[in-house]
């Protein structure tokens, strides 16, 4: 029998060993090694990658080289959630140091687990992404990410901890206070989601403060898509030097990957996280340089140990040479998805979320549809939902109580406020095919 444990295999695992560097080869030894583990320690524990490598008759033994990731079925979401809470876990409880969670696609999030070395790996990959982008230990970090459950504030947080910045988690909200621990603590860096950046910048100007002429010098940026017009547009107003980090918590949360100081693609912790791009349609992996799904399994998570899983996330590898010598290959920043996810003020949405709460909220589901747009550069929601003719009423108070009633059990739901609009019936617009049910206008036109 093959053993699981990475740290039987002599020097196969060393959470701090980094390999941005390391000649390809070596690399792909490495990975090989360790999916090989992964793959043992996930059939051995995981009832739910037993019985999908059963069904294909495909035994740990089997994986023999990299290209034998292929014969592994893919993982999704929906397994997370028809396990949870703790059914892909492959330790034991007492293992297990950390929990997060995320949106799943139903009133239910998903839960993720992590050992004490998962952790460490953890520091260690969020780590070698603020060097690259030049963080230093001499650095005072606003750090702007949501504290919680959600895995990037206390995700940037260690690894800031393990460069040995000095760090401030004053996590996400009250923005005027943003503004003035940036200029009192003298704040050198800072890391949160874009578009709250933002808020901060309009917030900074009207209380007069020039965010150029703090000592900010750079920022990292992740957890939801942001373009390359939005990269220009915070450098200039901000003075500073913007960076993107990709993560999901499925995988281990912010740290997957990470821009360099080229920003030319994201560089991804190759050595503990194996990415691949499939066609989303046929499922058939692409070669590099082709645009579709991105794919990723992990490579020395022990608590939950993901095989092939689909981020959803549509991108491209890139394996040409990058400036800064790192050997990892590049993904090429994210704009969209090849499901109906949406991320608003950096919480992930499903329009199945706003339809469990619409049911909760009045037992019958209406016609309804998610407007998306951004108002001084804060991402809004509004959903528009029709009354049907039971719900109609001429009292103007019943309306009101039933918009409450819908609006309070969507924010129960996401955490997150959105504008609840009451439309007559039948004044949506219906599609003859699969309904639209978001439309988003802050990706139609306009660089932001
Ligand atoms: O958003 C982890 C994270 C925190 C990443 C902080 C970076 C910084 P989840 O909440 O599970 O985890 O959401 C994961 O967010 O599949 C993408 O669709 C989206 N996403 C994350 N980073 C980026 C990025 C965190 N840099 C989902 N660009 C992912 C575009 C991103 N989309």
């Amino acid at each position: 029998m093959r053993k699981c444990s990475w740290n039987d295999q002599s020097g196969l695992f060393l959470p701090e060993m980094s390999l941005d560097y390391t000649p390809i080869k070596k690399l792909k030894q490495v990975q090989l090694q360790r999916l090989q583990a992964t793959v043992c320690l996930a059939y051995q524990n995981v009832p739910l990658f037993r019985s999908r490598l059963d069904e294909k008759k495909l035994k740990p033994a089997d994986i023999k080289t990299l290209e034998d990731i292929r014969l592994i079925p893919f993982s999704m979401k929906k397994d997370l959630r028809d396990t949870y809470p703790y059914g892909l876990f492959a330790v034991d409880m007492k293992e297990v140091v950390r929990l997060h969670a995320s949106s799943g696609t139903t009133g239910k999030p998903i839960v993720v687990g992590y050992t004490q070395e998962d952790m460490d790996v953890w520091d260690q990959v969020v780590k070698r992404g603020l060097l690259a982008t030049g963080y230093t230990s001499a650095d005072i970090v606003q750090n702007f990410y949501g504290y919680g459950l959600f895995t990037g504030g206390l995700g940037i947080h260690g690894g800031l901890e393990a460069l040995g910045a000095t760090v401030i988690p004053v996590s996400g909200g009250n923005t005027e206070r943003q503004v003035m621990i940036m200029k009192d603590f003298e704040v050198t860096a800072i890391a949160g989601t874009p578009s709250y950046f933002l808020r901060i910048i309009d917030v900074a100007d009207k209380m007069g403060v020039d965010l150029r002429t703090l000592k900010i010098k750079r920022g990292l940026f992740g957890a939801e898509p942001w373009s390359d017009g939005m990269r220009d547009y915070i450098e200039e107003r901000a003075g500073i030097k913007a960076f993107d980090i990709y993560g999901l918590s499925e995988i281990i949360g912010p740290g997957v990957g990470c821009e360099c100081e080229h920003q030319n693609g994201i560089h991804i912790f190759e050595d503990h996280f194996y990415p691949e791009i499939i066609d989303p349609e046929t499922l058939e992996p692409l070669p590099d340089g082709e645009e579709g799904e991105l794919v990723i399994s992990t490579l020395s998570k022990q608590a939950m140990p993901i095989l092939r899983y689909r981020t959803r996330d549509i991108t491209a590898i890139e394996s040409t040479a990058c400036p800064c010598g790192r050997t990892i290959r590049r993904i090429r920043k994210i704009g969209r998805r090849s499901d109906d996810m949406f991320i608003i003020r950096g919480v992930n949405v499903f329009p199945s979320q706003i339809e469990t709460a619409l049911l909760r909220a009045e037992k019958s589901l209406p016609h309804y549809q998610i407007v998306l747009d951004r108002k001084n550069h804060l991402d809004t929601a509004e959903v528009k939902v029709e009354v049907s003719r039971e719900m109609l009423s001429d009292n103007m108070s019943d309306m009101d109580a039933l918009s409450k009633r819908f609006s309070h059990s969507i924010e129960q739901i996401l955490g997150v406020s959105v504008l609840v609009t009451l439309c007559e019936p039948g004044s949506l617009p219906r599609s003859e095919g699969k309904a639209k049910r978001v439309i988003d206008k802050r990706t139609q036109g306009g660089s932001l």
